[in-house]
């Protein structure tokens, strides 16, 4: 083991994959925040430069081991990993100390149960004693006994779309994004067990003085990337009498900023961070109430 990957106490660890989907998203928003790594693609380990926070690539599947066995504090992966995790720990009595800091805008996909375009499905009591493919058995058996069907669990490690045309199974429970994968195995998703999107995850044990400072530190600068990318600042001329009708239309403004404009008393110029995207309809109904030169603007950093 490298030396820098021995737990030193005031330096916090995020686990976050190596190759994948959620490679790239988790280092920009990593990035987003300030941080920046000396890395090399290849390696396990990345060094923190201007901040104190490494990352350990890893694949997504081994990232709660890491949080429960202290190797780091943070990680970033899919619910569907966190959660199916967590049930396979809680019944083989494994401790399962982690839990969800806050979930992200990227990995968006839904764990769903899906069955041949042919099988006549009504509903979950229609899987009653079939054979349902899965590399989530821990979710799949909870949401059929949440929905008292008692099915048989084929535990695979991939390829899960193709069991039912092997006849393997008569239904799988997998991850669906577009569902082209689904249509193109003639399978047809019928229930969404779980809505899954990637998250920042971290291990129940305590942190230090100095690691809680860290964590704060990137919470506050996490939840400022995640509002950014929505934002905008948008700038017009107003009729003073029509002031309220426009900051009504502004979505998800809070106080805008009224300032006089010189030589027209009947006019104000507003200024305004719109926490929601804005759109043409906004802007041709900002028009209508009478405003003028309205510009709308990227928002780069904010810090609430
Ligand atoms: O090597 P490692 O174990 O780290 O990678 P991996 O192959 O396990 O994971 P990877 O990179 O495929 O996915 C990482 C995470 O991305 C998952 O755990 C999910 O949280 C999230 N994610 C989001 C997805 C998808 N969308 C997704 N569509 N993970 C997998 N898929 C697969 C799905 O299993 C199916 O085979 O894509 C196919 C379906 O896609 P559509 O678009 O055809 O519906
Ligand atoms: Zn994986």
């Amino acid at each position: 083991m490298q030396s820098s990957m021995i737990p030193d106490g005031s330096r916090l660890r995020i686990a976050i994959q190596k190759s994948g989907r959620l490679s790239e998203p988790s280092l920009q928003l990593l990035e987003r925040c300030g941080l920046r790594f000396a890395r090399s693609k290849d390696k396990l380990f990345c060094f923190g430069e201007n901040d104190p926070v490494d990352l350990l690539l890893v694949r997504d599947d081994d990232i709660p081991a890491l949080l429960v066995d202290g190797i780091c504090e943070l990680g970033i992966a899919g619910e569907n990993i966190a959660e199916e995790q967590r049930l396979s720990r809680i019944r083989r009595g494994e401790p399962a100390e982690y839990q969800t800091l806050k979930r992200l805008d990227f990995g968006g996909c839904r764990l769903s149960l899906a069955v041949p375009e042919e099988f006549d499905y009504d509903g979950p009591e229609d899987l009653q004693g079939l054979r349902v493919a899965t590399t989530y058995p821990g979710l799949t058996e909870r949401y059929l006994k949440d929905h008292g069907v008692s099915a048989r669990i084929v535990r695979l490690s991939g390829s899960v779309e193709i069991a039912p045309s092997l006849g393997t199974a008569d239904a799988i429970a997998d991850l669906v994004s577009t569902g082209t994968t689904l249509r193109a195995n003639h399978l047809r998703e019928v229930a969404v067990m779980l809505e899954s999107r990637a998250v920042l995850l971290q291990a129940s044990k305590q942190l230090s003085a100095s690691q809680s400072e860290v964590l704060d530190r990137l919470l506050s600068r996490i939840d400022g990337v995640l509002q950014v990318k929505e934002s905008k600042y948008v700038m017009l001329h107003a009729p003073r009498e029509r002031l309220d009708q426009i900051r009504e239309i502004l979505p998800g403004a809070e106080a805008p900023t009224v300032l006089p404009l010189e030589g027209q008393p009947d006019k104000v110029a507003v200024h305004a961070v719109c926490r929601e995207n804005v759109f043409w309809e906004h802007l041709e109904e900002l028009k209508a109430e009478g405003a003028s030169a309205v510009l709308v603007l990227p928002v780069e950093k904010m810090l609430a």
